[in-house]
């Protein structure tokens, strides 16, 4: 799966998603990272990308050119080895990372970790020229109600949740499977060695051997948790019929 990202500051979101996990699976090729700079995409003999809002206010806008232009190019790129590899060029997904956007979820993950490839674009300052967003965005993704400075943090976030759910990306083929959120519960507590922890014990049935009883154990921690910490998703999971 290729990622696509067009920022102001490329090299953050490069360092941001070459260590770890997704670093070895963008060195192994299961994932590509393309961190594309927006400044590279002005006319502008002084190299700027954003200018003073019309109608007043604090602060600046990106301006549209070198967004439609940026995206314009990236677009030629994926096409380019779409031809390259005899296939057809699909419909393609630009999701702009923004407080205005849809709220991120495991279930949006899910969605974009079926697309071949995802083109994320991230906003400065007080936001993008409308027209650049009408052009270009196809989605409008937020991470939370509350503000960042920029949509950088914003994509890296997005990009790991769904990378890890593309097949290879973690070593244990099925573990994304069976975690938080599966059928809208949280994941039961877990222990390694020692034993005995500072006079703590680890539970008594995981030292059992017992496999029927161990995950019976673990499917009531779930549900407890859950109910104990997020008694809405549980709601969901019982209306659901999952619990
Ligand atoms: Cl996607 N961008 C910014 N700038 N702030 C946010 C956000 C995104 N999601 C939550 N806060």
């Amino acid at each position: 799966m290729e990622f696509h990202v067009m920022t102001l500051f490329p090299e953050m979101i490069v360092q941001g998603l070459s260590t770890s996990v997704l670093g070895r699976a963008i060195a192994r090729g299961i994932i590509s990272l393309n961190a594309v700079n927006i400044r590279d995409y002005t006319l502008d003999k002084h190299k700027r990308v954003d200018d003073y809002p019309y109608g007043g206010g604090a602060g600046m806008v990106m301006s549209a050119d070198p967004v439609v232009r940026c995206c314009r190019s990236v677009f030629e790129k994926i096409e380019e080895k779409k031809r390259g590899e005899g296939k057809e060029a699909g419909r393609r997904r630009v999701i702009y990372l923004t407080p205005q956007g849809r709220t991120f979820s495991q279930e949006m993950a899910r969605e974009f970790a079926k697309e071949e490839e995802l083109v994320f674009l991230c906003g400065h300052y007080e936001g993008i020229d409308e027209r650049a967003v009408e052009m270009v965005v196809t989605d409008q993704v937020s991470i939370g109600d509350y503000v960042l400075t920029g949509g950088e943090l914003a994509v890296m976030v997005v990009i790991d949740a769904v990378a890890r759910l593309v097949p290879g990306v973690l070593n244990n083929g099925d573990s994304a499977e069976f975690e938080t959120f599966h059928d809208h519960l949280l994941e039961y507590p877990q222990y390694t060695r020692p034993e005995v922890y500072e006079g703590r014990a680890v539970p008594e049935v995981l030292l059992s051997g017992h496999h029927a009883k161990i995950e019976q154990w673990r499917r009531q921690q779930s549900i407890e948790r859950t109910r104990a910490l997020r008694p809405e998703l549980l709601e969901r999971a019982v209306k659901e019929g999952l619990v």
